[in-house]
């Protein structure tokens, strides 16, 4: 079926059907094969400007999760009261009314006694859908507490276009139109938020542009790239500021962004300050405050020393790159900026945007087209009682905003999650204790840095239900277990995202009647626990839900969970759909017509749409960041101190007013050289659907995709010559030690990592999940090591974000 022949017999020869595929954070349109209502088949949805109709490997593996006999299949109870890894939970099958039953009791009894606040929702991915799950719900009930997953994800990177350009989000990229791409920390053609998009273009990316990639590791992208940089992890900020000085000095900047000397004369030379007034800037502000705070020595030989990169790749990156200007992409990965010292990082790698210019420009760094879909849930004050709006006014669980997290997304103290210091403020009831807890689409018993202290947070919740596809680890320390709809086969919803220039919104569909007795997270659940409130005497979120959702069409209130699903999703994609809603894209017929497409494309993304207003504090591009110094300074005064006593509480050596410039830090790292030499850095799998394709054979079989892994296997990558000094050979089995954890795996000597590191893939080490994921699921052994055992908990606080990255931690390899 190739061709895809929808004409043929269609009894015979199946039909094509639209979906989403939400493996990661690309959030392809995808179609898929359905025979005899069995999914056989997943491939682009032709429809798709935005992934050229094309996939990745990934969705393939979805068929195997889909069908995975280890699932879910109807809801579970625990009867082993005691909670911890060693504890069989010895769940039972219940009916779906008595799980629900069993989570609206305890759940009342929070109302009972005023204590709404302690019931916490946990999402981890998600569709568009979730607000009537995450915001609603515990809104309605009387708790602040919707945790996302987002701080464990990527928020650190949004850090540097926020506060340069006020723009709290993830770039697009003009690949078509670019001459040069440099990568800090992403490995497109594998991984990060286009891949079917970067996989389809970089034959011809490469032929217009050069590559050049910083990263530790010889990734997919890097083995075909015109330049690696193998940076010492987590000094990436020399670089980047060894980068700037170059294009400087060199007279390379992009004079119509950035402006020019007035009397048109370079003046930066190295070491020298210059006057203020001697240059006018047009687009940006700050450039000679940032010169001469920092830029002013921050030569390719001092860089080179600690980047571990030679000053002549720097210099000939730098100049190459700014000769390209400004057709020039410097791109921010997690990989550079989810770091204890990352914020500065992801700040500095994208002011190099700013001065050649490329930001939002031709051959640049994009932001996106709009898509008229609303993804807010609508508004529910009118139903929260007194109780709820007292209490969901609370502090948030998650710490957020305390002195030590200032969590500064879009410049506001508190305004983002602190997702991994939840476990802590579980363990320590601070700022109170949780009583009743929900987690969706969410493991951070496994993907959450210093993940035993989530498996002691989860023992110690007197209540909690998991709804959940797998048996993941964190459903091991479940009171109820939900079973959820696969996100791309099984459930209605819909998701907007951005590739290629052209933004999406994109259907998730229930393209085959589900095998077991599976429901929809963020919908489906939702009623039937509200429905369950009503009738225990707490009408109040059943209400919103049947008189704030109807179908837009005919008006019609829901009746039951599908109906609810269904209406949600019309409702809030009406724009899209609705040909008499006038927008810039594809014009659909109709709501048949968008199930059939499966996808709504927008025009192509508009340049220079900021450029007269950057919504910073002084409307410009900033290098010297006044929208961070209000930002900090507001933080600063909410606790009575001062912005050196926040850097130096946020593990932070900035002071003075370089605190609000893009400026190296020495990275930070757990553990004493001596006894830890190695440091360690890890990346993930083109495989990983996240980290939920573990249990699948061909995850295991084609493991070895990935540049120096091995299939069925969990592998260090260890440099040969630190092999020979440690004895160590391929094949052997190693444990590795950190001063929070070990992991054993299997030791590869690889040339693709620098000597004194170690390089780890994230994904494997599942002590659950089932049976292919774990070694032994009935015993509990892991495949592997889960590299969150070892990563200490740490944060880059001024985000809130968890570090995996810049080789937080050092390690200890010894043989097992
Ligand atoms: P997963 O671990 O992928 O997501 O971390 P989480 O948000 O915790 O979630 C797996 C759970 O979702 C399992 O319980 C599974 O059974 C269930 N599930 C699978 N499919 C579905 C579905 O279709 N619907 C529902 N309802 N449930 C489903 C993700 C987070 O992990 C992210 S975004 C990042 S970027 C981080 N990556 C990462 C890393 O690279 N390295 C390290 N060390 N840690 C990481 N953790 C972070
Ligand atoms: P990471 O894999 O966290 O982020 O986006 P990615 O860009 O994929 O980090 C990228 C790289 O950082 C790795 O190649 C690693 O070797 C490198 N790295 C580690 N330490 C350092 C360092 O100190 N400096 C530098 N310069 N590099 C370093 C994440 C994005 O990817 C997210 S948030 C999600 S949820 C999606 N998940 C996902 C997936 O699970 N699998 C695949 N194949 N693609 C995915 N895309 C999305
Ligand atoms: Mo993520």
């Amino acid at each position: 079926f190739a061709d895809g022949n929808q004409n043929n017999d269609a009894s015979l020869k199946g039909e094509w059907k639209a979906s989403t595929c939400q493996g990661c954070t690309s959030w392809c349109p995808v179609q898929v094969y359905v025979v005899n209502g069995r999914a056989i088949k997943v491939r682009g949805n032709p429809f798709s400007k935005a992934n050229h109709g094309k996939i990745c490997p990934r969705p393939h593996l979805a068929l195997q999760q889909l069908y995975d006999p280890d699932r879910v299949k109807v809801p579970m109870k625990r009867t082993n009261p005691k909670k911890g890894r060693n504890e069989d939970p010895q769940f039972v099958p219940i009916s779906w009314e008595e799980a629900i039953d069993t989570i609206t009791n305890k759940m009342i009894e929070l109302r009972k006694t005023g204590e709404t606040h302690k019931f916490l929702v946990l999402r981890g991915r998600y569709s568009y859908l979730n607000g009537t799950i995450y915001d609603a719900m515990p809104k309605i009930f009387g708790s602040p507490n919707g945790i996302s997953h987002s701080a464990i994800c990527a928020e650190a990177e949004k850090f540097g276009p926020y506060f340069t350009e006020a723009y709290w989000d993830y770039r697009d990229y003009d690949l078509a139109e670019t001459r040069y791409v440099l990568l800090w920390g992403g490995d497109p053609i594998a991984s990060n938020r286009q891949v079917p998009h970067a996989m389809n273009v970089w034959g011809d990316v490469m032929d217009r542009a050069k590559v050049a990639v910083v990263d530790p590791r010889l990734s997919a992208t890097a083995s075909k790239a015109d330049e690696w940089l193998p940076v010492i992890p987590g000094e990436d900020g020399a670089l980047a500021v060894a980068i700037a000085h170059v294009i400087l000095v060199e007279g390379l900047w992009n004079k119509e962004f950035v402006g020019d000397f007035v009397d048109g004369v370079n003046q930066f030379k190295k070491g020298v300050t210059i006057a203020e007034d001697s240059f006018v800037e047009n687009y940006t502000y700050g450039l000679i405050k940032w010169w001469n705070l920092e830029l002013k020595d921050r030569t390719p030989e001092w860089a080179a020393e600690r980047s571990g990169i030679p000053a002549e790749q720097i210099r000939r990156v730098a100049i190459d790159f700014a000769k390209a200007a400004p057709r020039a992409i410097s791109w921010l990965s997690p990989g550079a900026s989810m770091q204890v010292r990352g914020g500065y990082i992801a700040m500095a790698t994208h002011a190099l945007n700013g001065l050649v210019g490329s930001v939002e420009n031709v051959g640049g760094t994009l932001r996106s087209a709009s898509v008229p879909v609303d993804d807010k849930p609508p508004a529910y004050d009118n139903y929260q009682d007194e109780i709820a709006k007292t209490n969901s006014h609370k502090q948030k669980i998650d710490q957020r905003g305390y002195k030590e997290f200032p969590a500064l997304k879009k410049g506001k103290s508190g305004g983002g999650v602190v997702t991994n210091r939840t476990a802590d403020a579980i363990l320590n009831e601070d700022p109170y204790d949780i009583k009743v807890a929900i987690g969706y689409w969410n493991n951070f018993a496994f993907s959450a840095a210093g993940a035993d202290r989530w498996e002691k947070a989860f023992s110690k919740l007197p209540f909690f239900a998991h709804i959940t596809v797998n048996p993941a680890e964190t459903t091991q320390f479940a009171d109820i277990v939900l079973p959820a709809a696969h996100q791309l086969f099984e459930k209605l919803s819909f998701i907007k995202n951005k590739q290629n220039k052209y933004s999406y919104a994109s259907l998730t569909n229930r393209v085959i009647e589900p095998l077991w007795d599976v429901k929809i997270d963020e919908t489906e659940i939702p009623w039937l626990i509200a429905e369950s409130l009503a009738k225990k005497g707490f009408p109040n979120l059943f209400d919103y839900y049947k008189n704030e959702f109807k179908d837009p069409e005919t008006g019609k209130s829901p009746t039951n969970g599908w109906e609810f699903t269904l209406y949600a999703t019309k409702m809030k994609t009406k724009d899209v759909w609705d040909p008499t809603v006038e927008k810039k894209g594809d014009l659909l017929k109709g709501w048949d017509d968008f199930v059939a497409k499966g996808v709504w494309n927008s025009v192509e993304a508009p340049y220079k749409k900021h450029w007269e207003d950057f919504e910073t504090k002084t409307k410009k591009f900033e290098f010297y960041s006044e929208t961070l110094k209000e930002a900090l300074q507001h933080h600063a005064e909410k606790h009575q101190a001062d912005i050196d006593d926040i850097m130096k509480t946020t593990k932070y050596l900035a002071r003075g007013e370089i605190a609000f410039i893009p400026h190296y830090e020495e990275a930070f790292r757990w553990g004493d050289e001596k006894e830890y030499p190695f440091i360690f850095f890890e990346h993930r799998s083109r495989l990983n659907r996240e980290a939920r394709s573990a249990n699948t054979l061909w995850y295991q079989e084609f493991k070895d995709a990935d540049p120096g892994d091995e299939s069925w296997d969990d592998v260090a990558k260890i440099n040969p010559v630190d092999g020979v000094k440690l004895g160590i050979k391929t094949g052997d089995k190693i444990k590795i030690t950190s001063p929070t954890g070990s992991v054993t795996c299997t030791a590869k000597l690889w040339e693709g990592v620098r000597p004194g590191t170690v390089g780890k893939c994230y994904g494997q080490g599942h002590w659950a999940y089932g049976r292919i994921a774990a070694l032994d699921y009935n015993k509990k052994i892991a495949r592997g090591g889960n590299n969150n055992e070892i990563l200490p908990a740490d944060y880059e606080r001024l985000s809130g974000s968890t570090a995996r990255h810049g080789g937080t931690t050092r390690v200890k390899i010894e043989k097992a």
